[in-house]
């Protein structure tokens, strides 16, 4: 690999009627930020349905990326929370920032039902809790705009550029945004961006995932 292909992290603009993301925070810390002989580079990305796809081309178009990290928000989670897989599938319970709300539609005609992600998720979770970081896997990204932007990054990536890794992570809120609704687990913002730094080291270092159990009963 070219050691200058840089890290391409995005984030998110807060949605929702909420007024922050900690993704959106996460990326703005992160941008242009060296891990070893790679910089990152980021971008916040459009709760926009319509909008958000030429956007995910257009920045690996620019940037050629070594590897590719999502994050969103995911409000109810309690930890930093790796997504296993993508699917082919939009059904919006809210509307997106334009004010759409597609039902049951799919994120690409045609399109194979589901992506997996292809960063050693196993490895970085047990990293990570090693670090007293909070972590683990899900089963679902949900059928909003993150895992639309998951499924659009993994199929491009897998048409284009196969050995770039990708996956996305959902966040917790903000301890502030917690406040507002009680009850809401929550993540300091330094503790997510420690958990971020970790995830891009461990990524870049593991190349075959651990084989340990990470599945769940119904
Ligand atoms: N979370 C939403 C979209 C943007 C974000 O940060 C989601 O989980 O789909």
């Amino acid at each position: 690999m070219n050691d200058a292909r840089p890290l391409l992290v995005t984030g998110f603009e807060p949605f929702g009627g909420d007024g922050a993301n900690p993704a959106q925070d996460i990326v703005r810390a992160l941008d242009g930020e060296w891990l070893g002989k790679r910089r990152i580079v980021t971008a916040t990305l459009p709760v926009a349905f319509a909008r958000v796809g030429p956007v995910i081309d257009a920045l690996l178009a620019e940037h050629d990326p070594a590897l590719v990290l999502a994050l969103g928000l995911a409000a109810g989670r309690s930890e930093l929370s790796f997504e296993r897989g993508a699917i082919n599938l939009v059904d919006a319970r809210i509307a997106d920032n334009d004010g759409a709300q597609p039902i049951d539609e799919a994120v690409l005609a045609h399109g194979p039902p589901a992506h997996f992600a292809t960063l050693p998720l196993k490895a970085i979770v047990a990293a990570l809790r090693a670090h007293g970081i909070p972590a683990g896997l899900s089963l679902s990204a949900g059928s909003y705009v993150c895992n639309q932007v998951f499924y659009l990054f993994a199929q491009r990536l897998a048409q284009r550029t196969p050995a770039v890794r990708c996956g996305f992570l959902h966040l917790p809120c903000l301890p502030a945004q917690a406040a507002q609704h009680a009850g809401q687990p929550s993540m300091a913002l330094a503790t997510m961006l420690e958990g971020v730094r970790l995830t891009l080291a461990c990524a870049l270092a593991v190349e075959h995932d651990l084989r340990a159990s990470g599945g769940t009963l119904a």
